[in-house]
C-alpha cells in the first residue's frame, strides 16, 4: 500500500520534471519565425509583385549546398510557377509570370537557424483595375471561373498540413496526453496487483 503510494509519487514527479524540461528545451531552441513580408500578409496589391519577400526572424539555414527552402505559390487552389531563392533571413520568389487578379498564398518551409523546419504562408489580394486587366485575357478566364478550380486544391495541401504536423505545441500536448495515458495505465496496473 505504501509502496503503491510512493510509486504513484514519483511518476507524478518525473512527470512535472519532464514537462519543465519541455519547456525550457522550447524556449532554449525557439523556432524562426515570420517577421515580415512583401506585400503584407493581407494587403492587397494593384499589380503583379515582382517577387514576393517574406522575412525571418534569424538567418535561415541552407542543408548541402541546396536550396532547403520549399515554396508553394497558389491560386484559387492552383499552383503558380515561381523561382525562389534563400538569403540570409529573407526568401524571394519570383513568379515564372504575371500575376492576374485574384487572392494568393504563398507557403514557405524554410530550415529555422537551429536547424528545425519551420512552415509560414502569407495570402494576398492581387487586384489589377480592369483596364490593366483587358489586355490580360488570362486574368479575366481566371477570375471569372473560381469555382471550377476547386478540386485542384489538394496539390497544395501537403505543405500546409505539414506545418500542422510541426508546430511545436501540438507536440508537447501530445506529449502530455501520451504521457497522462502511460500514468493512467500504470496506476490502473498497480490497483490490480496489489
Ligand atoms: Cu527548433
Amino acid at each position: 500500500m505504501k509502496l503503491r503510494k510512493n510509486l504513484s509519487r514519483m511518476i507524478a514527479g518525473a512527470a512535472v520534471a519532464m514537462l519543465a524540461a519541455f519547456g525550457t528545451v522550447g524556449a532554449a531552441n525557439a523556432h524562426d519565425y515570420l517577421t515580415g513580408s512583401s506585400p503584407e500578409n493581407g494587403a492587397s496589391v494593384k499589380s503583379s509583385p515582382k517577387d514576393i519577400t517574406m522575412t525571418f526572424s534569424a538567418e535561415l539555414q541552407q542543408l548541402s549546398g541546396t536550396d532547403s527552402t520549399v515554396v508553394a505559390l497558389s491560386q484559387a487552389g492552383k499552383k503558380i510557377p515561381t523561382t525562389a531563392s534563400t538569403k540570409g533571413t529573407t526568401v524571394t520568389v519570383v513568379p515564372d509570370a504575371e500575376l492576374a487578379s485574384g487572392e494568393y498564398t504563398l507557403a514557405v518551409r524554410v530550415i529555422s537557424s537551429d536547424g528545425h523546419p519551420v512552415e509560414d504562408s502569407i495570402s494576398f489580394p492581387v487586384d489589377v483595375p480592369a483596364s490593366a486587366a483587358a489586355s490580360a485575357p488570362v486574368s479575366q478566364t481566371a477570375a471569372a471561373s473560381p469555382s471550377a478550380d476547386e478540386p485542384t486544391v489538394q496539390p497544395v495541401q501537403p505543405v500546409q498540413d505539414l506545418g500542422a504536423g510541426m508546430n511545436p505545441v501540438v507536440w508537447i500536448i501530445a506529449g502530455v496526453v501520451v504521457l497522462g495515458g502511460v500514468i493512467a495505465v500504470l496506476v490502473k496496473f498497480m490497483r490490480n496487483t496489489k
